[in-house]
């Protein structure tokens, strides 16, 4: 069975959690939905495969990265930003899956914010070491709109800090199937992942897939 950060078992979704004003964990909300897109997921990187794109710093991420959607976020030497098509390709990234763009709805909704249609989803894949520096996610035209994350395989540590990069971050689980929403005054907020800790993960193996969902455009 699947297991969150403490070896439990996991427990089936009950309500959202407040996290902060704007920010609400939904935990276990993608959990009967984990398989399909565990299997959506897996074709978009078939036909999109991951890269460890290189920040404006010039180092590769650790994180391996693709999209699907009518925009991707990429990165380069040159800068962040959302193109309409793969750079590794030329072509436009794969549409997204239905069961992505329907999670992602639903648990917007369920957090408060109605009507969320993303048009664009970015592919995190952590492998046992990788991680994600505090960052704040700035390159979408819409800061209206939230952000929706599900978590899938391995735990992580995510690290979610204030407007200043200088706040602490408050360090919070997320698990296979967790949900999180992100809007309103947390929309802005410093946010990163801890280095992943090793293990092996049922359905996923030796790694943790984090689905981000945006309306970039
Ligand atoms: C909090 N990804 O791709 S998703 C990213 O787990 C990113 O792969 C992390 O941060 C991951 O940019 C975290 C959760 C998330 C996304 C956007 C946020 C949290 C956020 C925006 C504001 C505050
Ligand atoms: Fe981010």
């Amino acid at each position: 069975m699947t297991q969150n950060l403490f070896g439990e078992p996991p427990t089936p979704y009950a309500a959202p959690e407040p996290i902060a004003p704007g920010a609400a964990l939904l935990r276990g909300f993608a959990l009967d939905q984990a398989e399909a897109l565990r299997q959506a997921a897996q074709q978009v990187i078939a036909a999109a495969h991951l890269r460890h794109p290189v920040t404006p710093g010039g180092r590769a991420m650790s994180v391996g990265m693709t999209n699907c959607g009518a925009l991707g976020w990429t990165s380069s030497r040159t800068g962040y930003r959302y193109s309409s098509t793969d750079p590794l390709s030329g072509q436009p990234w794969p549409p997204m899956p239905a069961c992505f763009a329907d999670i992602a709805a639903r648990a917007a909704a369920e957090a408060g914010f109605e009507g969320f249609a993303p048009d664009a989803c970015l592919i995190n894949r952590y492998e046992p070491g990788a991680r994600m520096s505090l960052h704040q996610d700035r390159d979408e035209s819409d800061l209206g709109a939230p952000i929706v994350s599900v978590s899938l395989g391995l735990p992580a540590v995510f690290l979610f800090g204030g407007l200043q990069r200088s706040d602490r971050p408050a360090r919070y689980g997320l698990a296979h199937g967790d949900v999180a929403v992100w809007g309103g005054a947390a929309r802005l907020a410093f946010h990163g992942v801890a280095p992943l800790a090793d293990g092996e993960h049922p359905r996923l193996g030796r790694q943790r897939i984090n689905l981000t969902f945006r309306r970039a455009g």
